[in-house]
């Protein structure tokens, strides 16, 4: 993905960090902390993975204001090394790389109105820390998460970025798994999201398609409305050995040959768990 280049905000540290001045949110803010954390909550009973309702415990995450990233960096260190960092907003891609290959997650700070909490252009606390902090107290994911971190270095500097952000975007944003009581959510976008945490996996709509390397990273996707299609892993062992132990080099080459995919594609070579009738997608067209 060639991202435009990105000036350094005045304020912000050399690694775009910024302190997250905690004691500056205003109540306001807090109440729209513990608004959306209840929500979710209540909308993720039976719906997010083992792993996410772990971490949201170890972690003690709650609908009482807007964690301190200090606090919680102390909690989540412990676990598994992670910490999380305050950034502005998006961050350059490289920057973004090295905080993950050095094990620090970026969050933005902001947390967003009350009249906007379905829709986000950037991701604020709530995204990152609700939807993301919680599995990188799980010690496979958390390694997982570093592995990506030092492939997109890699990626950057092959040009392959655009098919190594889409592993970032159907596993670690909007990815599934199949756990022993069902389907479940693992990804940030959608325990984030109220209305998608609902539609990926109750909906007839979107495809759910077995996770695989390759297919995952020729498939386009959709930014501006809910996936037309979700890749599911068996567990997070499966996620870590697909990807870390993979020599990319060969696979980048082979990507070139091969033609993108759309994302409510399904090809024969598929593992398709449920084949949606996209209706979501195609509401009000061909009427
Ligand atoms: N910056 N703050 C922030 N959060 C992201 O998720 C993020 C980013 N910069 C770049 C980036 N993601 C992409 O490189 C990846 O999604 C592939
Ligand atoms: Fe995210």
């Amino acid at each position: 993905m060639a991202q435009a280049a990105m000036e350094r905000p005045p304020g912000t540290a050399a690694d775009w960090t910024i302190p997250q001045n905690w004691t500056g949110y205003t109540a306001r803010e807090h109440a729209v902390w513990d608004l959306l954390y209840a929500r979710q909550t209540a909308m993720l009973q039976d719906r997010a993975c083992d792993a996410f309702r772990r971490g949201v415990e170890h972690l003690r995450l709650s609908d009482k204001g807007i964690p301190n990233f200090e606090e919680l960096s102390e909690r989540l260190a412990k676990l598994t090394g992670w910490r999380v960092v305050a950034v502005p907003g998006l961050v350059p891609d490289k920057v973004f790389f090295e905080h993950l290959a050095n094990r620090r997650f970026v969050a933005g700070r902001f947390i967003r109105k009350p009249e906007q909490l379905d829709y986000l252009q950037e991701p604020d606390v709530f995204h990152d820390l609700f939807g993301h902090v919680p599995l990188l107290s799980d010690p496979v994911f958390a390694d997982y998460m570093q592995a990506y971190g030092e492939g997109g270095l890699k990626a950057l500097r092959r040009g392959a970025l655009e098919k190594l952000a889409r592993l970032y975007w159907y596993t670690v944003e909007f990815g599934l798994i199949a756990e022993p009581g069902g389907l479940r959510l693992y990804g940030a976008g959608i325990l984030s999201s109220f209305g998608e945490s609902r539609f990926a996996l109750d909906d007839t709509s979107p495809n759910r398609l077995k996770f695989d390397l390759m297919r995952v990273m020729r498939t386009r996707y959709r930014i501006d409305d809910y996936q037309q299609s979700y890749f599911v892993i068996d567990n997070f062992d499966q996620l870590l050995h697909q990807t870390r132990d993979a020599d990319f080099t060969p696979l980048y080459r082979q990507l070139e040959t091969l033609p993108d995919l759309a994302p409510d594609a399904v090809i024969a070579s598929d593992g398709i768990v449920s084949r949606g009738s996209q209706k979501h997608a195609y509401r009000g067209k061909f009427q």
